[in-house]
């Protein structure tokens, strides 16, 4: 317990709850940094876990540290999210609580290594037996899986997930893992098409080309050669990521997941064939589009199970149904590689559901009695960028509401628990962003109705026409900036053809372009059609069911993601929740460099010193009777070395006997509540001073023997 107040002014303290300035983000980070430089990326806010990417191998992960962790108090060890996921999984299996770890950050801060350590923590304190073990190896395996296909090197992060994962591992009523549930958010599937200097497309394609055997390069007609593909040739090559070992894990994983191999090969004809679709080009007669090498249209008809026919004429053509009869129209050359490019980003995007799908089934529990569940969130963190659109708003959204939920569950539980201590709640002052979350969705009025109303009126609609519509409808707004209504500054930056909003971590400005066309997410009749008579197994069943469901007026992309994130909440809702936040110390994915502006940024993205203040403003610490008398009674004659009565009857002689003044604590029913961290650093010192003196009698006792 508290072993770290010994040194606080070289390593810091590990709960942020204890700097006497609690308002000053200078001393915050100061606080990080000091422990960052001693290897210690961990530190509490109360109980959330922040952790600062170390970006080298710490030896803090061994079996040795399990052990250490396992069952014990969060306050009895070091910050750890080992001790986080402790302390969730004995909520779980003790209370019948079922809980959920909430990771946020912003690209490359950690949060996917976070939450592998989570699941390494549950899977090494579970039992060894074959049924569980096997749960288990699928668990850790489906990440290997997910990354290959959602995760991508980027400029910021050379393993980025490009895509937003909550995974629930479900426990049976012995507390063992015995099933699991994947639910997936927004792939980034842009990046099929173009990725920008110096980034990749998805890892799979890689690894296929450098890690296949050549036999199955040969029945993919594919070549090892990353240049000779067109959905590679405008990103970066692979420096120092081992694609060949990826593919290896991914075959593997797949193999150990249950996977048989038609589904393997059939999703690595898929994967082949959008290589193949990226280097269809078209020709334009007549301002007709003709397919280039219609040889190429061959080989993926077959790699997709498609009539090849139909395909060239899916690509080359439009049919409109209008009221009257059916018109199919030749496509320009520009629109033929804009269904092209559709084709190859819906594919690989249904692929990507199909494979969550297809996880979920071998993941599934099969012992149906009572469960309880743990969810792991790993979700993007709030997104700045100079140029921000459509795909930022969709994740700034997400922040919007996860901050929410994090506000009204923290605020929930420290309300929760004054309750049950019989404690008089004060009143906190915070800022409540359920203001922006509104702005965004609330029906008919938010931003997004507005954008949808635009985006699916037939006719003349535009990226302009629906920024024209935003800026009419919400500029009364506080959150809502239009070009219109910035000051002279504003506008000299701000362009024509962005708005901007003031989230709850900063102002960011949206460019509309493209907004229309992803939001629409349009791919032509003719192109579903043809997928949906595929004799791919895995094409088929996804665009059947869309096929059927697309008899009803199509939902937007941004519509979906709402819907999606509003039943994400409802389950986050009803859970336990436990918080990591990542922080990534430096852009240069360099350990030992802590640039304190760049954290600071995210200090304020993550919102948390905010967190600190509603976590400071009742107590600053708080602890169950029997631990506080335990540490501290030998500071009271009267309790030590045992005290025989109540532990609270020994802690209120111990308070008296310190001398605390009446508004430095309160009595709780369970608990001590501590207003202010110098009452604790006092109380600390004396008991270090005291285990001093009783080392040094106890030594010149012996020594005299
Ligand atoms: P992210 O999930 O937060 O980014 P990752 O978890 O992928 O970030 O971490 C990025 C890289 O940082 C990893 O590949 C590791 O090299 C390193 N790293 C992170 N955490 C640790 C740790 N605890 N110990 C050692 N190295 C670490 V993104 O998915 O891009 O938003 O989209
Ligand atoms: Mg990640």
């Amino acid at each position: 317990m508290e072993t770290h107040l010994q040194d606080r002014d070289r390593v810091g303290v590990q709960d942020a709850v204890l700097l006497e300035d609690y308002q000053s983000e200078e001393v915050f980070i100061d606080n990080l940094h000091k422990r960052f430089k001693e290897h210690l990326i961990y530190t509490y806010i109360g109980q959330v876990l922040i952790s600062v990417n170390p970006y080298k191998q710490l030896d803090i992960y061994g079996p040795k540290d399990v052990k250490a962790y396992h069952n014990k108090h969060f306050f009895e060890v070091p910050p750890h999210v080992f001790s986080i996921t402790d302390t969730a999984f004995r909520s779980l299996k003790n209370e019948n609580r079922e809980q959920c770890i909430l990771i946020s950050g912003e690209s490359g801060s950690g949060k996917t290594e976070a939450s592998k350590k989570v699941l390494q923590y549950i899977a090494e304190v579970t039992d060894r037996r074959g049924d569980v073990e096997k749960v288990k190896d699928k668990l850790l395996q489906s990440n290997p899986v997910l990354e290959a296909f959602g995760n991508a090197k980027t400029n910021r992060n050379d393993n980025s997930s490009r895509f937003g994962k909550y995974m629930d591992i479900q426990f049976n009523y012995e507390g063992n893992p015995s099933g699991g549930n994947i639910l997936n958010y927004l792939l980034e599937k842009s990046r099929i098409i173009s990725q920008v200097p110096g980034e990749r497309n998805f890892h799979v394609f890689y690894q296929l080309l450098l890690g296949a055997e050549d036999q199955e390069l040969a029945r993919l007609n594919l070549k090892r050669d990353l240049d000779s593909y067109y959905y590679l040739s405008n990103g970066s090559k692979g420096n120092g990521i081992d694609d060949k070992k990826g593919y290896e894990a991914v075959r593997n994983a797949l193999t150990i997941i249950e996977f048989n191999k038609q589904e393997q090969d059939e999703m690595f004809q898929i994967t082949a064939a959008i290589l193949h679709l990226g280097n269809v080009g078209f020709s334009e007669e007549e301002g007709i589009a003709q397919i280039v090498k219609p040889e190429l249209i061959e080989t993926i008809s077959e790699l997709l199970g498609c009539n090849a026919e139909d395909l060239k004429n899916a690509l080359t053509n439009r049919t409109i149904e209008t009221i009257r009869d059916v018109v199919t129209t030749p496509l320009s050359r520009e629109l033929a590689i804009y269904a092209r490019d559709a084709l190859a980003k819906a594919v690989y995007d249904r692929l990507f559901s199909w494979l969550v799908y297809r996880l979920n089934s071998s993941l599934k529990i099969k012992d149906m009695r009572s469960y309880n569940v743990m969810g792991i969130l790993d979700i993007y963190g709030f997104e700045i960028f100079d140029k921000n659109s459509f795909e930022q708003l969709c994740i700034n959204f997400c922040n919007e509401k996860l901050q929410q939920l994090f506000i009204e569950l923290t605020l929930k539980s420290e309300q929760e628990e004054y309750l049950k201590e019989g404690i008089e709640w004060q009143n906190i002052e915070y800022f409540d962003n359920k203001v922006i979350c509104d702005l965004i969705e609330e029906k008919h009025k938010g931003l997004i109705a507005f954008m949808d109303e635009e985006c699916l009126r037939p006719g003349d609609s535009t990226d302009m026409t629906m920024l024209t519509k935003l800026d009419k409808n919400l500029s009364y707004h506080n959150h809502f900036v239009s070009h219109k209504k910035a000051d002279v500054k504003l506008q000299k930056i701000m362009g024509r053809d962005e708005f901007r909003l003031i989230h709850y971590a900063g102002a960011v400005t949206y460019n509309v372009k493209g907004f229309l066309e992803k939001n629409n997410d349009l791919l032509f009749r003719d192109l579903r059609e043809t997928m949906s008579k595929s004799s791919n197994n895995i094409i088929q069943s996804v665009f059947l069911k869309e096929e059927q469901k697309s008899k009803k007026r199509p939902e937007t992309a941004i519509t979906q993601f709402k819907n999606s994130l509003n039943n994400l909440m409802h389950i986050l809702m009803d859970k336990e929740p436990s918080y990591i936040r990542c922080i990534k110390p430096n852009d240069e994915k360099k350990s030992g460099v802590f640039d304190e502006q760049l954290v600071g940024h995210q200090v304020t993205y993550l919102g948390l010193m905010e967190n600190l203040r509603v976590r400071r403003a009742g107590f600053a610490y708080r602890r169950e009777y029997s631990l506080f008398l335990e540490r501290y009674k030998s500071l009271s004659s009267q309790t030590w070395p045992h005290y025989h009565g109540s532990a609270k009857e020994g802690v209120q002689i111990l308070v008296c006997a310190l001398g605390y003044e009446g508004d430095e604590y309160k009595m709780g029913k369970t608990k001590i509540f501590i207003k202010y961290p110098k009452t604790l650093f006092y109380t600390e010192d004396a008991f270090q001073a005291k285990k001093h003196d009783l080392a040094s009698i106890i030594q010149a006792s012996w020594k005299g023997v």
